[in-house]
């Protein structure tokens, strides 16, 4: 099965009100993990790669590890590059094999982000590759945080519709609360909903991407505590927001930092119960398991795409 791009996926999930998990990959023993679940559970998949990720393994390994993994799992899975920067990034991704490319110009002023995105947009459409833009700041809402600061970073709904009308972008990542890590919210977790509800009205039937949905599970926090780390006090985006999100238009969610805390936490306790061990596959095993465990927990408990195939 060759790669695919995430029109198809995306056009499901949005009709059956599910979301597909767009997990991030750095070396094998993530992306067997990844697969191995999404195989089991028959559920579609996006890779993703950041410009970190390409700089850590380098584009061809990653490339060739996912290619594996199609001829291995006969899964449909979407190449996707994660947050790229620049156009010569993009390009580079959608001339190297990607079949969906982002183009994060979030901190641009509007009519920048705009014209980086439509040149990504004519460039990767001509060659059969869809594109990921994003609009509005990664926050999280803070107790004290007031409207006129939301309105100032989260997406607003109306340069939303004019966004995608002048870009012609495939989906769009929107702000609404979450952020990247583990350390989300300081208060109690919130998502502006009533935002994403305008958005999803505006823009019927449009693929919404919610970036920063780790979920940051107490267990795998205290697990890392216990074994010498330090994740104390993190904090990430509850599941039933995610549920909900995922009824509501958002058809990609991003997880990253909670396979990098089942991964560390599996390690950590491995290492402290069996100092002897120097052999890396004593412990990536058990780190490629526990991968493996969360993103089939990810697919059944939080993106309720189990066997959509
Ligand atoms: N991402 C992951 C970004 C990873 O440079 P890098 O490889 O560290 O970048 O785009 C997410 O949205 C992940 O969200 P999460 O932190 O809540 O898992
Ligand atoms: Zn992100």
């Amino acid at each position: 099965m060759p790669l695919v791009t995430s029109k198809e996926m995306f056009k499901k999930a949005y009709e059956e009100q599910y979301a597909v998990g767009a997990f991030n990959v750095n070396n094998m023993e993530i992306i067997q993990g990844i697969v191995d679940a999404a195989k089991e559970e028959q559920a579609p998949l996006i890779l993703q790669v950041s410009a970190g990720a390409r700089k850590y393994a380098k584009h061809v390994y990653l490339v060739k590890l996912v290619e594996a993994a199609l001829e291995d799992s006969n899964l449909p899975i979407c190449l996707h590059l994660d947050h790229g920067e620049d156009f010569e990034i993009c390009k580079s991704c959608v001339d190297g094999g990607f079949t969906s490319v982002m183009i994060d110009g979030s901190k641009l002023p509007f009519e920048e982000n705009v014209k980086l995105t439509k040149q990504v947009v004519d460039y990767a459409h001509e060659r059969g590759v869809v594109v990921e833009a994003e609009l509005g700041r990664l926050a999280g809402i803070e107790d004290a945080i007031s409207v006129a600061e939301r309105d100032a970073t989260f997406t607003d709904p109306d340069q939303a519709v004019e966004f995608v009308e002048r870009t012609n972008v495939d989906s769009l990542a929107i702000a609404i609360g979450t952020s990247h890590g583990a350390f989300k919210f300081k208060g109690e977790p919130m998502l502006d909903f009533e935002r994403l509800e305008k958005i999803t009205n505006l823009l019927p039937g449009y693929p919404l991407v919610l970036h920063g949905a780790s979920t940051v599970l107490p267990e795998f926090v205290e697990l890392c505590n216990t074994y010498g780390g330090n994740v104390a006090g993190a904090k990430g985006v509850p599941e039933e927001m995610l549920l909900r999100a995922g009824k509501l238009g958002v058809c990609k969610i991003n997880i990253d930092t909670d396979l990098r805390l089942a991964m560390t936490a599996s390690i950590r306790k491995h290492l402290h119960e069996h100092p002897e061990d120097f052999d890396p596959r004593k412990y990536l095993g058990p780190a490629r398991e526990a991968i493996k465990n969360m993103v089939k927990h990810k697919i059944k408990n939080v993106l309720n795409c189990s066997g959509k195939i």
